[in-house]
């Protein structure tokens, strides 16, 4: 067994956040898009005029603690933020956020990728 394989799977499929409910459909969301592996959602708090989360199905909570067994998973979710960054018309170009952690302003903790844009983005952010 490598060390992942014996890690306890979560205990509920799709995770204890907010996030998993969406994913069991226990609470609603905007869906935009969905496969096996990912779904991406309307943020609802938008800070952009688009604002859509793309999370893998089966969670981690946090960027700092991925492994070489999440290579796969997180190449599926920057290709498909990018055709749902395409779908949502963001041809001026757009953003893709990972907070990670307190100070990374974090809040829910199954990762999330955060695609911003709808309007001329600054930078720094703050
Ligand atoms: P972060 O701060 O990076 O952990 O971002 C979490 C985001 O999740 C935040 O922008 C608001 C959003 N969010 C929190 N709860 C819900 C929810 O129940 N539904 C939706 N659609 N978004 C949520």
């Amino acid at each position: 067994l490598r060390s992942e394989e014996g890690k306890e799977p979560p205990k509920t499929p799709g995770g204890d956040t907010i996030f998993g409910k969406i994913i069991r459909k226990e609470i609603k969301a905007d869906v935009v898009y969905e496969d096996d592996l990912c779904l991406a959602f309307r943020d609802v708090s938008p800070q952009a005029p688009t604002h859509i989360l793309m999370i893998p199905k089966n969670p981690v909570d946090r960027l700092a603690n991925l492994t070489p067994q999440h290579k796969d998973i997180m190449g599926h979710l920057m290709v498909k933020a990018s055709e749902v960054a395409k779908k949502e018309n963001l041809d001026g170009g757009y953003r893709l956020v990972i907070n990670d952690g307190k100070d990374g302003c974090q809040s829910v903790y199954h990762l999330h990728i955060h695609i911003i844009g709808g309007r001329k983005l600054s930078w720094p952010p703050g």
